[in-house]
């Protein structure tokens, strides 16, 4: 049986000074590098838009950002304009090692966002992520990166529901806590069998 890292858009735009920063993002970069001497397999995930994305609060007139609208596949939040594909916000954090066996992007088709590494947000388009692990026999899965409550959480949730065995580690996380979404989070993945370490 084997494991993999997966680390979750570690990208400059969630990290201090980014276009959608996650407070402290920056910290779990150091803890990150260490814990990838650890796995046989790492694979990192880089969220990746188009300009005009439907996740830009900036593509709707009198949307702000952090309000909602609702999409064909339901309810979507509204982000600042970031990772913005080829840009440095969309940038792995300059000190994160990079050298893992696969770089996976998401969230780059104008109509569908994608906070899970493996789902589109309408549940049902793949990013082909789940058939990489199977047929690298991977079936234990630690989650690390930014933001727990977003993508490192669906990410999480999509894992267990394909049947992985889940991880995440806390400590190399942080999440961006928009009205309490950290403690839904936190007690979906619980409820979904998903280790919280
Ligand atoms: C994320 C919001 C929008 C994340 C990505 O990586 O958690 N959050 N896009
Ligand atoms: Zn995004």
């Amino acid at each position: 049986m084997s494991k993999a890292l997966l680390v979750i858009d570690v990208q400059n735009d969630f990290c201090p000074g980014g276009a959608l920063a996650v407070p402290g993002g920056d910290e779990i970069v150091a803890p990150i590098n260490a814990m990838m001497t650890q796995f046989d397999t790492v694979i990192l995930t880089q969220d990746w838009h188009p300009a005009g994305h439907s996740s830009f609060a900036s593509s709707y007139d009198g949307k702000q950002p952090f309000e909602t609208t609702e999409l064909d596949y339901g309810t979507q939040v509204l982000w600042p304009d970031h990772c913005v594909k080829n840009s440095d916000g969309a940038a792995f954090h300059p000190d994160l090692r990079t050298d893992g066996d696969l770089i996976i992007r998401k969230g780059f088709r104008t109509a569908i966002d994608s906070y899970s590494a493996f789902f589109e947000n309408d549940q049902v388009t793949p990013t082909g992520l789940e058939g990489y692990l199977r047929t690298r026999g991977i079936e234990e899965l630690t989650l690390v990166g930014l933001a727990t409550d977003f993508c490192v959480a669906f990410s999480a949730m999509d894992a267990r529901r394909l049947g992985f065995d889940v991880t995440v580690v806390l400590d190399a996380c942080r999440a961006i806590d928009l009205d309490g979404s950290l403690d839904t989070a936190l007690n979906n993945m619980r409820a979904r069998g998903v280790v919280i370490a």
